[in-house]
């Protein structure tokens, strides 16, 4: 890369371009991790930061992507197809109506109809006219040439500047540009595949927007960040185009991972064995690969999210990554440690009342004395260990019932499949409780209106009235017509909706075959129920009415026991709202988390070795995790349960951008080493106001960890790093443990 003839591009304040097809497009991790990062990307870029994705009109259109309809799906390669493409545990927000303040720039066109674009904005981006000259000069020469976009804002913390292309209007050069992937950088397109043609046309419309930017904003340095394959066809371009940017590429995952770990394969005994042509070859996706690999190849700097993707990453896609970039999370605190506390009370009750409709006839269990387990993600039976975490709550409930356990464990799992109803027996349940508790209500009132009455005309001599004389016949007929509508010739189901896999019915399901197969049939004597909820969390579902957050909430621990999973936002995301999880030592997360605490099941992140033992112990070693949780009393679970809100700062991206900020600055050395001198500290931040803050700092922690790095350092991402004040990152510790009578325990406790 060199500097401008004119003189050297402005470093300091360079721009920063992060490019993913998930942009304004809510469809898995890679959203969650963009937009969460968001407020503090926009903290230290202002104006200087855009994120660039495609203008996706048929999932804005229907709220909710779907294998058909979007684009923009990762495919997967599920045995048990055909599972929901994306998953994200939040279901797709509600439209607001947010008034468009200007018109589409360019005019609107019959490509992209009002109504598609006043829905893209209503939900999520607000159209604003371009005022950086460079920008306007560059997209108003796009227009020109029939090329249409929304540029605006994103409506999400931190507002960040957003720049959709609507990829429809790159068609008429598909053919032309797929001649110039194979003739510029050698990547086969074969047709009918309408990912990699997105992908393409994506791709295309990137490396002509940059080149055409650079070529106007002559004075400033220039980042383009790109996220998984989907959005890397624009890196080998830009190199191949000697474009003056620098770019940095990360993978969420490599699609070679997902397909072999998705079949019957030994993944990570064999990562630097599997001749890799051949194996994306034997899947289709030959070509796919080819794109995957020249991103990872052009880039300057080659990132992805954990460790253990970073090994899959050097053996799959042969090169090293120069950094790891791991997922934060926006961390809300709370003023009060007791206010987390009260919430998981109020949404397990919220949770007991889906159960008590559930379970109508069946109630013969202590809710007191229920735990909630659930495991929840895109349904990728294997990768996502749904498996083991079924054949382990088998073991679970067969140990439950010998030791004479009192508690009983309901395990659910949120994973969305096709489905086409809710199931009556579903829906009767939580009717016939609904009427039970009306009818005790109206009871309720009753009795207390007479009582009241007799009361008042009370004499001295008299009788207090009896009981049995305050309820009236009427009454008593209603309350017994209440009582048998709970009667129930069935045991209470396991699937809450009618399912359909394969066009069929629910016979070829995975998850349900395996329930069948382990018969954890929510028979009275079983201590472990199961309930599946083949679908989105939503507050407004007549079932179960709870959006995701207030879900995990209520919930005593998340169970993740995956064996693909290059970060993992589940069980961070329990952790953050102070639920125990378990994980894998195959989890980016959980390797973060067992490098990063010594005692971590002290603090309620269990981590599951997939790495060094069998299935089977693996299996059992779930298991008695489980089983030790459902031993700890009352107590130990609200002490365990603020331990683990205290881990929350290591997952908050003030610290974790710390790695974004290397990977930028390395891709700047890397492109323009002439504009550093190493001697010099490096002058990152523009000033204090834009200094993202520092984050919780106590001493103290089971581990001294103190002038530890932060968890992404690899050698390459320190290079020229020695004048980068990065305290403000990297001197977290963890917070020392409050006197757990500080906390004032309630009355109910065991
Ligand atoms: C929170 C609430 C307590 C409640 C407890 C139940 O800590 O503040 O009032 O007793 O949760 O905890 P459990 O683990 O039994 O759901
Ligand atoms: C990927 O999404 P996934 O669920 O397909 O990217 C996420 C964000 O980096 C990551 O957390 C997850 O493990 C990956 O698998």
């Amino acid at each position: 890369m060199s500097e401008t003839p004119e003189g050297r591009r402005d470093v300091k304040n360079h721009l920063l371009f992060e490019i993913s097809t998930e942009v304004a497009n809510r469809v898995g991790g890679i959203y969650s991790v963009i937009k969460s990062k968001s407020p503090i990307t926009t903290a230290e870029y202002g104006e200087r930061y855009c994120l660039i994705g495609p203008l996706n009109r048929t999932s804005v259109r229907s709220q909710t992507p779907s294998r058909s309809s979007s684009p923009f799906y990762r495919s997967f390669p599920v045995p048990c197809s055909p599972p929901p493409p994306y998953w994200h545990p939040y279901p797709p927000k509600e439209a607001t109506h947010y008034p468009l303040s200007r018109p589409l720039c360019p005019p609107a066109s019959p490509l992209i109809s009002d109504y598609d674009v006043l829905t893209q904005a209503a939900v999520e981006v607000e159209a604003l006219e371009p005022t950086n000259p460079a920008l306007k000069a560059t997209l108003d020469a796009m227009s020109d040439r029939g090329i249409q976009w929304l540029y605006g804002r994103w409506l999400i913390d931190g507002a960040p500047r957003v720049l959709l292309f609507d990829t429809g209007t790159g068609y008429k050069h598909l053919d032309e540009w797929k001649g110039d992937l194979w003739s510029t950088a050698g990547i086969p397109c074969p047709p009918g595949d309408g990912e990699t043609n997105e992908a393409v046309v994506f791709g295309y419309l990137v490396a002509w927007f940059l080149g055409e930017f650079v070529s106007h904003e002559q004075s400033r340095a220039v980042i383009a960040h790109f996220h998984e394959w989907l959005a890397g066809v624009a890196l080998p371009l830009c190199r191949k185009r000697r474009i003056d940017v620098t770019t940095i590429f990360t993978t969420h995952a490599t699609l070679l991972g997902r397909y072999l770990c998705a079949g019957s394969v030994d993944f990570y005994n064999n990562l630097q064995y599997f001749d890799v042509d051949a194996e994306a070859g034997k899947r289709g996706i030959y070509h796919r690969y080819c794109i995957e690999r020249a991103a990872t190849h052009s880039c300057d700097v080659f990132t992805t999210v954990s460790h253990i993707t970073a090994y899959e990453s050097e053996h799959l896609l042969k090169r090293k990554p120069d950094g790891v970039l791991p997922n934060g999370l926006n961390v809300v605190k709370f003023s009060a440690m007791h206010e987390f506390q009260n919430l998981h009370a109020q949404s397990k009750e919220k949770i007991h009342d889906f159960i008590r409709g559930h379970f109508y006839g069946h109630n013969d269990f202590d809710l007191e004395n229920t735990l909630y387990f659930f495991t929840a993600g895109r349904y990728e039976y294997r990768n996502k260990g749904v498996d083991m975490f079924i054949e382990s709550l088998a073991r679970l409930n067969h140990r439950l019932k010998i030791s004479g356990s009192k508690t009983t464990v309901v395990a659910f799992i949120i994973m969305p499949a096709q489905t086409h109803s809710l199931t009556v027996e579903a829906l009767k349940g939580q009717a016939v409780i609904k009427a039970l508790r009306d009818t005790v209500d109206n009871i309720e009132k009753g009795i207390g209106k007479r009582l009241f009455e007799r009361a008042l005309r009370w004499h001295d001599g008299e009788q207090v009235p009896a009981e049995k004389d305050l309820m009236s016949n009427q009454e008593k007929v209603m309350l017994k017509r209440r009582v048998y509508a709970l009667k129930r010739n069935s045991l209470p189901p396991i699937v809450t909706h009618n399912m359909v896999r394969d066009g069929i019915d629910d016979q070829a399901d995975p998850i349900l075959n395996q329930i069948r197969r382990v018969q954890l049939f929510n028979h009275p004597s079983d201590r472990v129920k199961i309930i599946f909820h083949p679908e989105f969390l939503n507050s407004s579902n007549p079932v179960l009415s709870l959006d995701y957050d207030d879900f995990v909430r209520g919930t005593h621990l998340g169970v993740f026991a995956s064996y693909y999973e290059p970060w993992g936002y589940t069980p961070a995301e329990c952790t953050v709202m102070g639920v125990p999880s378990i994980t894998t030592n195959l989890s980016g997360f959980g390797c973060y988390m067992e490098e990063l605490i010594e005692n971590a099941s002290d603090y309620g992140i269990y981590i599951v070795d997939r790495r060094m033992k069998g299935v089977d112990d693996s299996v059992n070693q779930l298991c008695q995790f489980m089983y030790d949780f459902t031993v700890k009393s009352r107590r130990q679970r609200i002490n365990q349960r603020n331990r683990t809100e205290r881990l929350s700062d290591l997952l908050d991206w003030k610290r974790m951008g710390m790695e974004y900020v290397k990977a930028r600055q390395l891709a700047l050395r890397r492109a323009y080493p002439g504009s550093f001198d190493s001697k010099e500290p490096f002058p990152f931040f523009d000033g204090t106001e834009q200094k993202v803050s520092r984050p919780l700092s106590a001493p103290g922690s089971p581990r001294d960890r103190s002038g530890m790095m932060t968890p992404g350092d690899f050698p390459s991402l320190q290079e020229g790093m020695e004048g980068l004040n990065t305290d403000d990152y990297v001197s977290w510790r963890l917070p020392e443990e409050e006197d757990p009578d500080d906390y004032h325990f309630p009355l109910t406790l065991r």
